[in-house]
């Protein structure tokens, strides 16, 4: 690729795959509201905000590639999650759709489902259960994405990462989590594959423990290498085992379904 834009740059994963993504592109343009280190040889940095539609229309052109990480990813007062990941969203489809349509990953999340428990097993089509307002901004993420697909073409992979981080840190990432290194892998893939369309892909490990079915994106050529499982002692050694009535162990959003909506 020539030219890949990853927004959200400032953020964890960000600050992550600002460096582990550098061999997809000639030059990595790097975006957030907030301030990003300076750029290296392959970088451009550009601090803008989402819900600015002028400057995400600069942003985007001469792009061939894009990793929506930029918004807001926690529950936060709907004032911040519009702008963010609503409005911000918007203005992202309509400057794709004005410059070619680079084929877009949308960072998605686990909390478009939260509300199920952890005993059921969810394939791509399970309707929506959100555990917040800010698992509602990813569903109607996903529904703006799949709109500009079916009106345009524009080719997105809907990402529902479960727990994207380092190791996880407790019970219930033993099923969400997601290796930085497959997150890497599942990111070429998507940008490696002829045509994508747009497809859920559910963004976990091969966990032992996992809940959710990617069975059908085989066609993707995806194979996740890390299991979390490989944690499970040292968890249990450190972090009390939660009590069954506990959310965290109850359902799949975890402890985002105690979450209040909060005041503005
Ligand atoms: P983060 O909160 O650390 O990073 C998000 C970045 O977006 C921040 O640097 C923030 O400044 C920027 N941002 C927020 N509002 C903005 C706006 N209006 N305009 C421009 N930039 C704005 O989140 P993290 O963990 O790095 O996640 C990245 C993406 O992946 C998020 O969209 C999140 O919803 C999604 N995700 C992450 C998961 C994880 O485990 N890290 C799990 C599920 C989804
Ligand atoms: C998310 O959507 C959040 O952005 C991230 O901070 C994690 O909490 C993750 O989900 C999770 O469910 O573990």
């Amino acid at each position: 690729m020539e030219r890949l834009l990853i927004t959200g740059a400032a953020g964890q994963l960000g600050r992550v795959m600002r460096k582990k993504l550098a061999p997809l592109a000639k030059t990595i343009r790097l975006s957030d509201r907030a301030p990003l280190d300076p750029p290296a040889e392959n970088e451009e940095c550009t601090q803008c905000d989402l819900a600015d539609a002028s400057a995400v229309n600069e942003l985007v052109a001469g792009c061939d590639a894009i990793v929506h990480l930029g918004g807001i990813s926690v529950e936060r007062p709907f004032s911040e999650i519009l702008d963010a990941n609503i409005l911000g969203l918007y203005n992202l489809y309509e400057a794709a759709r004005a410059h070619h349509q680079p084929r877009i990953l949308f960072a998605s999340t686990n909390h478009t489902i939260g509300y199920y428990p952890q005993s059921e097993r969810l394939g791509p089509d399970a309707p929506y259960r959100p555990d917040g307002l800010y698992g509602v901004s990813k569903c109607f993420g996903e529904a703006l994405a799949r709109m500009y697909f079916d009106k345009f073409g524009q080719e997105t992979a809907l990402l529902r990462i479960g727990s994207c981080v380092p190791e996880p840190v407790n019970y219930r990432m033993l099923s969400t989590w997601l290796s930085h290194d497959d997150f890497v892998s599942l990111t070429e893939a998507v940008f490696r594959a002829p045509v994508l369309g747009c497809p859920v892909i559910w963004g976990a490990s091969a966990n032992d423990a996992g809940w959710w079915d990617n069975s059908h994106i085989g066609w993707l050529g995806w194979r996740p290498k890390d299991n979390a499982e490989v944690f499970r002692d040292k968890l249990a050694a450190n972090t009390p085992k939660p009590q069954p009535s506990d959310s965290l162990v109850r359902y799949q959003g975890g402890a985002f379904v105690d979450d209040p909506i909060f005041e503005e």
